[in-house]
């Protein structure tokens, strides 16, 4: 069976751990099995910083797969340390606020060398992923520049000023607590969805969207150009999976980014968000054929089938429980 999962960071890698558990992977590492597995990677986080590229979500699916993350932080190497951080901040090097490892500096100076040396960051991906083994295959949305930027107030330069600052900036120095006017998807109107990335989502028997963010995880993926035709031109039924829980993000920050883009922060207005497949409305179609929400939510999200399951990612079984409740709900 070959399923493709859209994911973002933290949330969609920890469900890529049950998703490979519940198709007879081990959680963490390679593994023999029929099935295949790819991950769509949201890109919409990436940023140059300090001369090296950072792709946080392709490495937190990288480090959780391949058994490297820091699982309390969810991001960045297990065992970090921050000394590359603490000098480049003793010289007064901006910013300061990004949490520069020392471990994943290696990865980002093996990412930017191949960058250079022309390599697409779908190559530069597969060769960081043959040292880290995730078990799945990791392919970036794009191997175009798409970052994400968030408009947000400018009182220094007058009281109706605004300005865009990086994603980054935004969710790590400001800890998204300024107001976003609006997400900005830099780049998407130049860029393209990867080849294998539209194959992958095309070919499929089932593709899922990861309980990611759904704005800016998913969301930023859906603004890659292709990624909505793609899904509304595979013959595999798409399943969504809920990642607001009784009117709550599990973790980070989902209901300031929905609030951005004036929606409330439930798991019916996230459905209705991505509309339906059978929709044909021209306006904008939607995706979904499916949508998981947590025992005990509601949704009511015309022409998509809505199943209540439990959808806490407390520990590598209960998450496969919701990979096989989602791959049913796809029929497969
Ligand atoms: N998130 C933070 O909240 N603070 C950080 O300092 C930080 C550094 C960082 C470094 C590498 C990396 O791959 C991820 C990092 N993240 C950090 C997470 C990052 O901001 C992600 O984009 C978000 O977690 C959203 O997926």
């Amino acid at each position: 069976m070959k399923v493709t999962v859209l994911v973002g960071g933290v949330g969609g890698a920890r469900f890529l751990l049950g998703l490979k558990a519940a198709l007879g992977l081990p959680a963490v590492g390679p593994g023999e099995t029929e099935h295949e597995i790819t991950a769509v990677v949201n890109v919409g986080d990436d940023i140059w910083l300090h001369g090296l590229r950072i792709c946080p979500d392709l490495d937190t699916c990288m480090y959780t797969l391949g058994g490297g993350i820091d699982t309390e932080r969810g991001w960045g190497h297990a065992g970090e340390t921050w000394a590359v951080r603490d000098e480049l901040a003793a010289y007064g090097a901006e910013p300061d606020w990004f949490g520069l490892g020392d471990k994943d500096t290696a990865t980002h100076l093996v990412r930017s060398r191949m960058l250079r040396a022309g390599y697409p960051l779908s190559d530069v991906t597969a060769a960081l992923c043959h040292r880290w083994q995730p078990g799945v295959t990791l392919l970036p949305a794009t191997d175009d520049r798409v970052e994400t930027h968030v408009v947000v107030d400018d009182p220094a330069n007058g009281d109706k000023a605004r300005k865009a600052i990086h994603f980054q900036e935004w969710w790590i120095r400001h800890k998204g607590e300024l107001p976003a006017h609006r997400f900005a998807s830099i780049g998407a109107d130049e860029a393209h969805i990867l080849p294998a990335a539209r194959d992958a989502i095309t070919g499929a028997d089932a593709v899922l969207l990861a309980p990611s963010n759904p704005v800016v995880s998913i969301g930023a993926l859906l603004e890659v150009p292709g990624v909505r035709d793609a899904l509304r031109a595979t013959s595999a039924k798409v399943v969504g999976l809920s990642p607001i829980v009784g009117g709550r993000p599990l973790r980070g920050m989902a209901d300031k980014c929905l609030t951005a883009i004036g929606l409330e922060t439930s798991a019916e207005a996230v459905g209705r968000h991505f509309g339906a497949r059978s929709q044909t409305s021209p306006a904008r179609p939607g995706l979904l054929d499916g949508w998981l929400v947590h025992t005990g939510d509601t949704a009511d999200v015309p022409g998509v089938e809505v199943r209540s399951v439990p959808l806490l990612m407390t520990d590598t079984d209960a998450t496969a429980q919701m990979a096989r409740e989602a791959l049913e709900l796809a029929g497969v």
